[in-house]
């Protein structure tokens, strides 16, 4: 069967949206099983129980979704967008990573590949091609998105484990369609971080303990949108006030610097410009893109006023179901819940400190989840003084759930110890 003209489906990709279009094999990822089952086996998926080895047996192989498979379309698309325009007020306020600012990208990009799929199959018979088959991926399917982004030549691994790509680094959601057209494939880029490691020293959990390994168990993403339950009192602390994902391993990026640069969303001075961010502008300005022209175009992943980048945390605590379902509907955040952002919420507000969270925090101890229950028990141990003793003691009189109960107990050893701690040290002074 003849190899089809590639270039009129890039040309028809990049005229839906994506950024970036390239081909590769439907032949399987021996590599990435082998490196997923050796994650599993060490623990390092923990928290996730439906990625399991069994899965890997398939998403490593696209004839297992597709028989018929022959070629793989990887897309991307990028995310960035201005940063959003927050109040210049001195309120506690939290953190919210940079892909759940504007629309849910599923909701996105799927009609985007059943539209290409449409036109596949028309270019197909036109062509003289066969029958299209094909299925689409985006995140939650059965498919290793950056290991395909990998083997077409849409980025390179970075040692955060992210698909890097050349004109928009690390800020791109992926995906693909696996199809039984016979396609040309493209070629897998020459690129590396080189003697970077900015990003494994940044990660505030410790979650990426070597280059190209990252802990699930200890990762802000997981803990802050996938984990369902109690986050462990050892990692709180070191969560900030970030209550939705984490960028940081991205924004410390040399890569992501040069490219927010050329987009006109970073300044860095010829002076500011650090050896690994000139080595990397030359990488990245190779690529030839036409940032700006695309800035302009894209709208979905504009941060929404209702999300926003830095929300204030105490009206957040107060939020009834209703009001959380208006507000974050149609965008990432949905997907943590009211309970798991209330939770997230009461850890920042107990990492930052801030005694004016005090009355939500007491409100929040009566929460209908006993999961916000027992982290506003949490963040009120952090704040300390009379009025949050006095709050936590009296719920424990009432409180029924056992884990609750241990959280207000925790808190109020906490405290206890930092009062003692606090009396030794006026002793010594005086
Ligand atoms: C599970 C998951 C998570 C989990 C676990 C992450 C993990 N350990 O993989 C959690 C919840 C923590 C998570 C977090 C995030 N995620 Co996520 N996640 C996924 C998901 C569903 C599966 C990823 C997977 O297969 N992991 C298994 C591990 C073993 O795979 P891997 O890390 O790719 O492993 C490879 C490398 O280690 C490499 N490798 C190993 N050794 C070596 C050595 C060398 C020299 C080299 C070069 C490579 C190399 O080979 C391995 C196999 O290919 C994908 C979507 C999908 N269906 O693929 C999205 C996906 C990876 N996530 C995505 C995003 C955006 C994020 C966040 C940025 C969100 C946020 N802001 O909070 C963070 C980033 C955290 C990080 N530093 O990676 C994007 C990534 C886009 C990109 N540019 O890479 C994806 C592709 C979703 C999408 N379709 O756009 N995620
Ligand atoms: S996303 Fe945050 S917590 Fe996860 S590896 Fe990157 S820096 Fe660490
Ligand atoms: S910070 Fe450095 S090591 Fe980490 S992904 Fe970026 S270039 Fe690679």
């Amino acid at each position: 069967m003849n190899v089809l003209d590639a270039a009129p489906i890039k040309a028809y990709g990049y005229e839906l949206g994506f950024d970036l279009i390239r081909i590769t094999g439907a032949e399987a990822f021996p590599e990435t099983e082998r490196v997923i089952k050796e994650r599993i086996a060490a623990g390092l998926m923990e928290g996730l129980p439906w990625f399991t080895s069994e899965r890997a047996e398939v998403s490593c192989h696209p004839d297992a979704l597709l028989p018929e498979a022959r070629s793989i379309i990887a897309l991307a698309m990028c995310y960035l967008s201005e940063e959003p325009e927050e109040p210049q007020d001195d309120q506690p306020r939290g953190r919210i990573s940079r892909y759940a600012w504007g629309a849910d990208y599923h909701e996105v990009i799927k009609p985007k590949l059943k539209q290409f799929a449409d036109w596949l199959r028309e270019y197909a018979r036109r062509e003289g091609g066969p029958e299209l088959e094909a299925r689409l991926f985006v995140d939650t399917g059965r498919m290793v998105d950056r290991a395909v982004a990998q083997r077409a030549g849409i980025g390179w691994y970075g040692k955060n484990t992210t698909i890097l790509t050349r004109g928009w680094g690390s800020w791109v959601f992926l995906a693909e369609i696996v199809t039984n057209l016979p396609l040309p494939a493209d070629e897998p880029l020459q690129a590396n971080c080189g003697k970077c490691e900015r990003c494994l020293y940044a990660c505030p959990t410790g979650a990426l303990p070597a280059p190209y390994v990252l802990d699930n168990r200890r990762c802000i993403s997981y803990l802050t949108i996938e984990l369902r339950g109690s986050i462990p009192r050892e990692l709180r602390p070191l969560m900030g006030n970030l209550i939705f994902g984490c960028d940081i391993c991205q924004e410390v990026c040399p890569v992501n610097h040069v490219v927010e640069k050329r987009l006109g969303l970073r300044q860095i001075g010829p002076t500011g410009m650090q050896a690994e961010d000139r080595r990397t502008e030359a990488e990245v300005t190779r690529s030839g893109q036409r940032p700006q022209i695309w800035l302009r175009r894209r709208d979905e992943f504009r941060p929404r006023p209702q999300v926003g980048g830095a929300p204030e945390l105490i009206p957040l605590l107060a939020l009834s179901e209703e009001e959380f379902r208006t507000r974050f509907r149609h965008t990432p955040i949905w997907r943590a819940k009211r309970r798991g952002l209330l939770r997230n919420v009461c850890v920042a507000l107990g990492n930052l400190g801030d005694q004016r969270a005090i009355p939500a925090l007491i409100h929040a101890l009566s929460d209908t989840e006993a999961l916000v229950r027992g982290h506003a028990a949490w963040a009120l141990g952090c704040l300390g003084g009379e009025e949050a003793r006095q709050a936590l003691t009296a719920r424990l009189e009432q409180e029924g759930d056992p884990e609750v109960r241990q959280e207000i107990l925790q808190a109020l050893a906490m405290m206890g110890s930092r009062n003692e701690e606090e009396d030794e040290s006026n002793k010594k002074r005086r």
